[in-house]
């Protein structure tokens, strides 16, 4: 694959496990492509949840006349949060699915979040009139979900924080302001809640130009983690040139998707405590560069702070699969001095 210019690349404090953690052959039901995932500790073992998009092969792309049948949303278990996933028989959700609310095409990119002992999904939600961020309750046996809060349209990835903060809910999200902006010019935002249902008091957090690299769009990745300097968010940032041309399995494909990270304040995560103004991950191994469907895309949903220091990022790469990439949290801390 010929270099993307300007050539960007994952921050050395980084480390990119080299195989990803779970692809589309994993699973018992019908998969074409596995990626962009949550995951949480929960009940003694990590839980992930993916997006599945099936009904197709890569032949169908390489002709430009592929499309997928479905889009799901999956349920996967594992002791270590990197290997032995046992994955649920069949799928949470199914776009396909003839119970679904005619109104809604698929529900896909699920951010997991524990808030109080209780399990939520943060989904993006496409219907017949317009791309909704939707917020689930999971049932504690991770068999059910009922969908409590939808807003209105263009509005996609949306993350709750772990926790009230001054006795509301906060979410981050990422409207898409068409006419307002001119172009795909997206930022990331921040509304706030007392009930979950209810959401308002917005305000932007960030614009896409304090990611420097990026001259197309930013928005949240994964729920925040709470550290002593502030809340630790990350977010992909996306750079664009047309002449970028067709790669990977999809017709023409000129973006690429990288993650930034910065800190937001505690007690008002509406302002930011600092941006690192490089990516902190960059699509630099064959897998996200050369093989998938989408080549030059790593798009995180899942991040974790283990007792140990550890933080796990977990993000779909190339639209494909799953690949886990580790930091030390002081690490990342500093780059946010
Ligand atoms: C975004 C979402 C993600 C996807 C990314 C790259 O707009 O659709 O699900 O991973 O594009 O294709």
């Amino acid at each position: 694959m010929p270099k993307v210019y300007p050539e960007l690349t994952t921050h050395p404090c980084i480390k990119k496990r080299s195989e990803p953690i779970v692809t589309a052959k994993d699973l018992p039901y019908p998969a074409s492509l596995v990626f962009n995932a949550g995951v949480i500790k929960y009940n003694g073992e990590y839980v992930m949840v993916f997006r599945d998009d099936y009904g197709t092969d890569q032949h169908g792309y390489e002709t430009g006349t592929g499309h997928f049948v479905g889009t799901c949303v999956g349920i996967a278990r594992s002791k270590n949060g990197v290997d032995g996933w046992v994955f649920d028989p069949s799928p949470l959700m199914d776009s396909t699915d003839p119970d679904n609310d005619p109104e809604l095409n698929r529900l896909y990119d699920p951010r997991i979040i524990m808030i109080n002992n209780k399990l939520y999904l943060c989904l993006a939600m496409d219907t017949k009139h317009g791309i909704c961020g939707a917020i689930a309750e999971l049932s504690d046996d991770l068999k059910s979900y009922k969908i409590i809060s939808t807003t209105v349209p263009d509005n996609r990835n949306m993350v709750l924080f772990p926790e009230l903060i001054n006795g509301e809910f906060v979410r981050l999200e990422r409207p898409m302001p068409v006419y307002g902006r001119g172009c795909d010019r997206f930022d990331i935002w921040l509304s706030r809640s007392p009930d979950l249902v209810y959401w308002g008091n917005s305000r932007l957090v960030i614009g896409v130009e304090h990611a420097p690299w990026a001259n197309d769009k930013i928005g949240p990745a994964a729920a925040p983690i709470k550290t002593e300097k502030g809340w630790l968010t990350l977010f992909h940032a996306v750079d664009r040139d047309d002449t970028r041309g067709k790669n990977g399995w999809d017709g023409f494909w000129p973006k690429r998707y990288t993650a930034g990270i910065m800190l937001l304040d505690l007690d008002d995560p509406s302002k930011v405590v600092s941006v690192y103004k490089k990516p902190l991950i960059a699509p630099d191994t064959p897998i996200e560069t050369d093989e998938g469907y989408r080549q030059n895309v790593i798009f995180p949903c899942g991040m974790l702070l283990e007792d140990s220091g550890e933080v796990k990022i977990y993000y779909g790469a190339s639209d494909t699969c799953v690949c886990l990439a580790t930091a030390d949290v002081n690490d990342l801390l500093k780059l946010l001095e």
